[in-house]
């Protein structure tokens, strides 16, 4: 049976999302929302989606949904979170999820309350470079990881596509640090410890463009480096460099998509490079094969009652990680995350 999709704010990125859905067998998205009238009748043309509303209300009252698809900024994800729980539909929310923990915490709640399914959209662990540095260490390639790098640098131009970006008091951890850190996560398992240093280097904007963090994981540690200020001869955006060092060998992840395995067998030398999928664009062609991973994922989840790996229990512990970051670059102390 056809799953079917309502999908809240059509801005830049719900652009990858809307054709990501096109592409998926088995799900459509019915109807859309934004409260910006002209966004709203562009995504509809391009994508041909006739039922199109200004309030997100009226379209969950008027639609027969099995999920929504919300592709707003995080002000507005509680109460549009909190809006589909009331109608008993499965929530994707973007990420940041929020910005307070406590919002949340209850966006958790509030859909366990009403026993429906929520993924947060946090998509760079799909992409396939980060996938396949996980599948080598599960097959046991270095041994057991020790050391771990995960590393972000880039000059690329965010803020001409996400003017917003460069208003908050808050950027670059709340904005791609928090994909930075739940691939450390991910690769290395859950954070017990963090310490952070931040920098701004570009005076046009408000928040932080650099930022550092010292990361255990057990006895395990890695570093996330993270920088929208860096000049390099390649610009690498949006590639994120892995470095993992294991008892038995190594992983590398290099620019260009070149993973470099070394270990008791000999070393590999391995092209990690994304699909360009039909509707995909370089740069950003890493990230949307992703988007499209991830949705995939949520529609089998539907299908087979399974948790998503990202759902919103699993992605306080990476908002976590974002929080302690801001307040240890503030304190100047490390923070234990065990508690
Ligand atoms: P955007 O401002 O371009 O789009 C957001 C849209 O939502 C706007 O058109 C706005 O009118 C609409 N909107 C806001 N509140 C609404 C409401 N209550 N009802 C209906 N419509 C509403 O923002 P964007 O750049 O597309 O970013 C959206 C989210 O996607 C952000 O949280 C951002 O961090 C995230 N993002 C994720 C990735 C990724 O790789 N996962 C990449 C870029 C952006
Ligand atoms: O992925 C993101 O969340 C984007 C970008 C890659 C530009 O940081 O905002």
């Amino acid at each position: 049976m056809m799953i079917k999709g309502g999908l809240i704010g059509c801005g830049f990125f719900a652009q990858n999302q809307l054709h990501a859905w096109a592409a998926i067998e088995g799900v459509e998205i019915v109807a859309i929302c934004d409260r910006d009238e002209a966004r709203l009748q562009a995504s509809g043309e391009r994508f041909g989606i006739a039922r199109r509303y200004t309030d997100a209300a009226r379209m969950l009252e008027s639609e027969e949904l099995d999920f929504v698809d919300i592709a707003t900024t995080a002000p507005t994800h509680r109460p549009l979170v909190e809006l589909a729980a009331r109608h008993g539909l499965g929530v994707i929310c973007q990420k940041p999820f929020a910005v307070e923990m406590a919002d949340a915490e209850a966006m958790v709640a509030a859909c366990a309350a009403a026993g429906v399914p929520l993924m947060v959209h946090e998509n760079f662990r799909w992409q396939a470079p980060i996938q396949a540095v996980r599948r080598l260490i599960d097959e046991g390639t270095i041994g057991q990881p020790f050391f771990g790098r995960f590393s972000f640098r880039s000059g690329f131009d965010v803020f001409s596509r996400q003017p917003y970006l460069a208003e908050g008091e808050r950027f670059i951890i709340e904005d791609l640090g928090i994909h930075t850190l739940d691939i450390a996560r991910f690769v290395m398992g859950d954070a017990t410890s963090l310490a952070c240093r931040i920098q701004r280097v570009n005076p046009a904007i408000r928040g932080e463009d650099v930022a550092t963090i010292l990361l255990g994981h057990g006895e395990a540690s890695s570093v996330v480096d993270c920088s929208y200020a860096t000049r390099l001869p390649v610009e690498p955006f949006p590639q994120t460099m892995v470095e993992v060092d294991g008892t038995t060998g190594t992983i590398r992840l290099s620019e260009g998509y070149r993973l470099t395995v070394h270990g008791p067998g000999g070393t590999r030398e391995l092209d990690a490079s994304p699909v360009l999928l039909p509707w995909a664009e370089r740069p950003w062609h890493n990230i949307q094969e992703s988007v499209q991973a991830i949705q995939s994922h949520w529609v089998d989840c539907l299908r087979s009652g399974r948790e998503p790996q990202t759902s919103g229990r699993d992605n306080l512990k990476t908002l976590r990680m974002v929080d302690a970051a801001y307040r240890s670059a503030s304190t100047g102390s490390a923070v234990d995350l065990r508690a």
